[in-house]
């Protein structure tokens, strides 16, 4: 399996803690989808991750997006399940992460609106990306106060639940450093630190 994407995205680093986790080997190919717009002969929203699995063409054998890719590489082998067979178990951890990629959602269109480089000074709407961090914020309420004192985000031990938590919180650290995340969800922060103590969270963590 091939895996195309980049070190900065959260998206690519929830596929690639999911990899390590479960054991798996593949080729992590590195993209840069704003230089280039290569990827979308595999993927026509030119988005990474994508994952490019063997004997496939590109319809039959690129999987997007990390959602798609990470209930598939579940599936592969039985070590370290992550996704719950079925039921509330399997709809609580899939909530989770929809609540984890929603943060990464705002957050990633907040920072394109302040920064990409397709859209003038003027063009910039403070508006839009105040409705964004709102919903940046809320995520993290909700996560704090679902999280509680728990050990781990759904169930009785790791999941994707907490895989896309840790991606989330930890992509504000990365790109808003100025926001005081952990001084206002102290069980988020609590449980963060854990995380980040795994070596599949050490080894994927975005360059300084
Ligand atoms: C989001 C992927 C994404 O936005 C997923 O795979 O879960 N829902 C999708 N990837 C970004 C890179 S990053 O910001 O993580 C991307 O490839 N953006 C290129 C573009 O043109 O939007």
């Amino acid at each position: 399996m091939k895996l195309i994407g980049s070190l900065t995205s959260p998206y690519v680093r929830k596929v690639r803690i999911v990899m390590a986790e479960k054991k798996l080997e593949y080729q992590f190919a590195l993209e840069d989808v704003w230089a280039n717009d290569d990827i979308v002969a595999l993927n026509p929203l030119g988005k990474v991750p994508c994952l490019v699995m063997e004997g496939g063409d590109a319809i039959t054998g690129a999987l997007f997006d990390s959602r798609v890719i990470v209930e598939y590489v579940d599936t592969l082998s039985p070590v370290g399940k992550l996704i719950p067979e079925r039921g509330r178990e399997r709809a609580e951890v899939r909530v989770w992460e929809a609540l984890g990629d929603g943060l990464l959602d705002a957050a990633i269109l907040a920072r394109l609106e302040q920064t990409w480089v397709g859209r003038s000074a003027e063009q910039r709407s403070a508006a839009w990306i105040d409705r964004q961090m709102d919903k940046v914020s809320a995520s993290l309420k909700s996560m704090n106060q679902s999280l509680g004192e728990k050990l781990w985000c759904a169930g009785s031990h790791f999941s994707l639940a907490d895989i896309s938590l840790g991606c989330a919180v930890s992509y504000l650290d990365f790109r808003f450093p100025a926001i005081d995340w952990r001084g206002e969800q102290p069980n988020l922060a609590r449980h963060f630190d854990k995380l980040a103590a795994r070596q599949s969270f050490i080894d994927t963590a975005p360059p300084n």
